[in-house]
């Protein structure tokens, strides 16, 4: 029936403009409501309140936490009564993407792929992170190893063979070695050149949902400007829209997430607009 259809499957905008996932400034937070605005226009969905000036402390060798928790956990909320089967994100930093992955986890009861295109791995614990800034646990808390106020809210964690790194080439020996004794699949220059390398590894894991986040530092800086944090080396923002739009084309995109984006030039706004734009045409999230 039409109407069920329409009930059962819809697709949600999402602004979460936090920036406590760093805490050590709010340029996150505006980058995301100018490339909402930008993006979305007037058709902005749902947007979660995040305080644009607060003093953080450390809780549970987390900055923020005390900040961060109640925050993913309203996130969550709006998702469980909203219901949505389809998100599009854009959020401040990567640890805004704890309830819009778990939302999608549960919803798809682990069938989902996550594509995780990124600088970096974002597999640090609070014991193994030098800074403790919780963007860099996200996806360790997503796989049920974080901070006991965020990995109890998660209904269903992610297992490794879920999580497809894209592109990360900064990251801490703990990161490292998480890599290396669990089955997650890792790639670096060789699926930049070729996108059906990653398609054909998300199809070989039987996955038919994905979950697309995209950190904007997976480009290489010397290419793009507007990120809050730095990467060296890494693809083009051309090559990371190949692949953002081999995914939307061949697979079924139930998530898509944009993260720390810095709204520091008009020129890179614009490069990046026209590649969201065009990933997205053709995809669920146009
Ligand atoms: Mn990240």
């Amino acid at each position: 029936m039409e109407f069920s259809k329409w009930e059962n499957d819809w697709m949600l905008r999402l602004l979460l403009p936090e920036w406590q996932g760093y805490g050590l400034s709010s340029e996150v937070a505006e980058g995301a409501r100018v490339l909402a605005r930008a993006w979305w226009g007037d058709d902005g969905g749902a947007a979660i309140d995040v305080p644009d000036a607060e003093a953080l402390r450390v809780e549970d060798r987390v900055l923020g936490l005390e900040s961060i928790a109640p925050r993913t956990e309203d996130a969550l909320q709006a998702l469980r009564d909203l219901a949505p089967s389809r998100l599009q994100m854009i959020g401040g930093t990567c640890g805004a993407e704890v309830a819009p992955v778990a939302h999608l986890n549960h919803r798809y009861d682990g069938n989902l792929a996550v594509v995780w295109l990124d600088g970096h791995a974002d597999l640090n614990t609070p014991a193994s992170s030098p800074s403790g800034h919780f963007h860099g646990m996200v996806l360790r808390t997503l796989l049920g190893d974080g901070p006991a106020a965020l990995t109890a809210q998660v209904p269903v964690p992610l297992r490794p063979e879920q999580v497809f790194l894209i592109g990360p080439r900064d990251m801490d020996a703990p990161e490292r070695d998480y890599i290396d004794t669990h089955p997650v699949t890792w790639m670096r220059d060789e699926a930049f050149g070729d996108p059906q390398r990653v398609i054909d590894a998300i199809a070989a894991r039987g996955f038919t949902h994905v979950y697309v986040h995209f950190d904007v530092d997976v480009v290489n800086p010397a290419d793009f400007g507007n990120a809050l944090m730095r990467a060296d080396g890494g693809p083009l923002l051309a090559e990371v829209a190949d692949v953002l739009s081999a995914l939307h084309r061949h697979t079924d995109v139930v998530g898509f997430s944009v993260l720390e984006y810095c709204d520091r030039t008009e020129r890179d706004r614009d490069r990046l607009l026209t590649v969201l734009r065009a990933a997205t045409v053709e995809g669920c999230c146009g």
